[in-house]
């Protein structure tokens, strides 16, 4: 059987190890990874090759680029939005030129190849932009076309690569008189925040759900950033990972759109709160409101709608909220917790 080779930046964060785990557990695949820091033995030994360096090093890239022939690239590499408000400039350059480095890597070996190469990108919710929180209620459930006004370094640059996918898979180059259209295909998911059993996030905004299940379940207080009424969509990390692979996997001829909302459910952070109380009644959880933070977070549709990855490609979460906790988070969150 005839090896299918990935790539995987940003390997060492929290869709990296779950999406590594998960594939490697498919037959035929090669995965190279790619992070700023030396993989977690944990996932680099289903790693066939993996780099430590940093996506804005061209020597590197190159090097990547000449050692392989990648079939599919998942970019997961960014600086994500709290983060990327307190380091502007570096987040633009990691999140806006490190795609371009990426998406320019998926030329190259396109052309090399003489085949289309995959390039599978995780945008964000960050993306929209709600003005208010009264127009957050009265709007609801967003489409992909709808607020894309984002209010942060992250969520513009989220939704400006979303473009530069667009055109690297549409236009490129389009003056050539050899055009080079089809050559990348891009395709994108808005996550929602997600929410791991196995890691804990760091540099979001929709960080407090999952720090307040980790903290409550290593018995440690934590004070929750949002308002108590804040409301977002997320998604267990098992789902997220399906998505991307069902997203890869779908028929080109099938997808109506490049860029699809995918999401789960949407609890306010006293629900979250609530149900980690029901299994964690010691936990110390205060809420102790950033306003800057929730600005932020205000500016984030309650909830996506969906229906273009269903009707296209069969999206459909596995888990709902009670299922996540109850089959996945609570049981992995205390085994990890007792080691
Ligand atoms: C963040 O909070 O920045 C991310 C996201 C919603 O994309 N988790």
């Amino acid at each position: 059987m005839q090896n299918h080779t990935i790539l995987i930046t940003g390997a060492n964060g929290e869709i990296g190890h779950g999406l590594i785990a998960r594939l490697s557990q498919q037959r035929g695949v090669r995965i190279v990874a790619i992070d700023l820091q030396p993989l977690d033995p944990a996932i680099q030994r289903s790693c066939y090759r993996s780099y430590a360096g940093d996506i804005l090093d061209s020597a590197l890239l190159e090097n990547l680029s000449t050692g392989h022939d990648f079939d599919t690239i998942y970019h997961l590499a960014a600086l994500l939005s709290t983060r990327s408000e307190r380091q502007p400039t570096l987040a633009h350059r990691v999140n806006v030129d490190g795609t371009l480095n990426l998406l320019e890597i998926a030329v190259t070996q396109s052309r090399q190849q003489g085949r289309v190469v995959k390039f599978i990108y995780p945008s964000s919710i960050a993306v929209y932009g709600l003005p208010d929180i009264e127009t957050k209620v009265k709007v609801g459930r967003i489409k992909e076309s709808e607020w894309c006004v984002p209010r942060t370094m992250y969520g513009i640059n989220k939704l400006y690569c979303e473009q530069l996918g667009n055109y690297y898979s549409r236009h490129y180059r389009q003056l050539d008189a050899d055009t080079s259209d089809g050559l990348v295909d891009f395709r994108g998911l808005r996550f929602p925040g997600l929410i791991s059993a196995a890691t804990v996030p760091s540099g979001g905004t929709s960080d407090y759900a999952p720090e307040m299940l980790h903290n409550a379940a290593q018995g440690k207080p934590y004070p929750c950033f949002a308002r108590e009424d804040t409301t977002i969509p997320f998604m267990a990390m098992p789902d997220a990972i399906a998505a991307l692979l069902l997203l890869q996997e779908a028929p080109r001829e099938r997808l109506s759109r490049q860029i699809y909302n995918v999401t789960s459910f949407s609890p306010s952070a006293k629900e979250v709160y609530d149900r980690v109380v029901a299994s964690f009644p010691n936990a110390k959880v205060t809420f102790k409101p950033d306003e800057k933070r929730q600005a932020i977070l205000d500016s984030w549709p309650e909830d996506t709608d969906d229906s273009a990855a269903r009707n296209d490609w069969g999206w459909k979460p596995a888990y709902n909220m009670e299922r996540a906790f109850t089959e996945y988070l609570i049981p992995a969150v205390t085994a990890r917790a007792s080691l």
